[in-house]
């Protein structure tokens, strides 16, 4: 059962909120990793699988030298056993903290408990787990991936709300099983059903990746003669995306919409030349509020549930105003 939450917006603040569900613990707890006052933190990341993960690891490594955190930082290469064999290893090392991103939802129930019997507080980033335990957590930091996926299938209902006939789109699915895919998934089909004629014809995981996304596209184009859009769940499958249909001898952008979440600088660069359409973000930059929240959670300070990251959406002259101020 997803655990339910009272979501917090914006930057971390004091004053815990009451989480219900198997949510974050109550409180802090202190434990060791803080030799001569400078916290250890053991982060277990998914891999480099995109644009969004480069600049999301580059965030958490520049954050944790400013914050004068020792990061002990593993990459799993988009495996789960490798992430629970490094949070093991954090609680061996006895971290102060162990922060990391679930690249699946379920599975962690024992190693989230290793954690939480040896004391040694967790936090969630980038993307949830699913999880009957109790208090295996101090919070989750990341995106409203629903509302993500809402946000993108609402652009499209805008789109195609005065075009008659069945508007043929496809999906790109980010990793099978991985939060991000499994809810902007449900944001998007919730959001275009409001127009019975936008269908759904394909949806197929693409893993997140470029070459993901281009092979699966490759596939659609074959097997159905007309493709109005795809939806692709991250820039990296939409970029891909855009190959395959080049490749196909058709204009991306026009005679086949584009609509990608993320808002990297490639996605975004497709955007302003007119071969993406539009660009739900989520912003990778999730750092510097992760050593805040670390701090707070050794210091025994309590911390909201949940913080929602905020979000914004570009369309193509968007794109073009922004561009040249992005930092990723
Ligand atoms: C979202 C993150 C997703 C990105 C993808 O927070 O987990 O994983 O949307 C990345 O680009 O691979």
């Amino acid at each position: 059962m997803k655990r339910i939450l009272t979501a917090v917006l914006g930057i971390a603040t004091a004053g815990a909120l009451v989480a219900c569900g198997s949510g974050p613990a109550p409180g802090g707890s202190s434990s060791g990793g803080s030799a001569g006052g400078q916290l250890t933190m053991g982060f277990s990341q998914v891999g480099a699988e995109s644009g969004w993960r480069t600049a999301n690891t580059k965030s958490i490594q520049e954050a944790a030298k400013a914050a004068n955190v020792n990061l002990k930082f593993s990459d799993a290469n988009g495996e789960q056993e490798n992430q629970i064999s490094a949070i093991r290893s954090f609680v061996q090392q006895r971290v102060a903290v162990i922060a990391f991103s679930p690249v699946v939802t379920t599975g962690w129930d024992a190693v989230l408990l290793e954690a939480k019997n040896a004391g040694i507080p967790v936090i969630l980033t980038d993307r949830a787990v699913d999880t009957q335990e109790k208090d295996v957590y101090k919070t989750f930091l990341g995106a409203d991936f629903v509302q993500e996926g809402q946000r993108a299938g609402d652009w499209v209902v805008q789109q195609y709300a005065s075009t008659p006939g069945p508007v043929n789109i496809v999906q790109l699915e980010g990793t099978t099983g991985a939060d991000p895919a499994i809810e902007r998934s449900s944001g998007f089909a919730k959001a275009i059903a409001a127009n019975p004629n936008l269908k759904v014809i394909a949806s197929q995981s693409g893993d997140f990746t470029r070459s993901g996304g281009k092979q699966v596209m490759e596939a659609f184009l074959k097997a159905n003669p007309k493709i109005d859009l795809v939806f692709a769940q991250n820039d990296d499958m939409g970029l891909g995306a855009m190959e395959a249909i080049e490749a196909a001898g058709l204009v991306p952008g026009r005679d086949v919409k584009i609509v990608t979440v993320d808002a990297t600088h490639d996605g975004m660069q497709a955007l302003a030349d007119g071969k993406f359409n539009y660009i739900v973000e989520c912003n990778p930059l999730l750092g510097p509020q992760l050593m805040d929240l670390a701090k707070k959670v050794v210091a025994g300070e309590p911390v909201p549930a949940r913080v929602v990251t905020p979000d914004q959406a570009f369309d193509q002259q968007q794109a073009k105003d922004v561009l040249p101020d992005r930092k990723y």
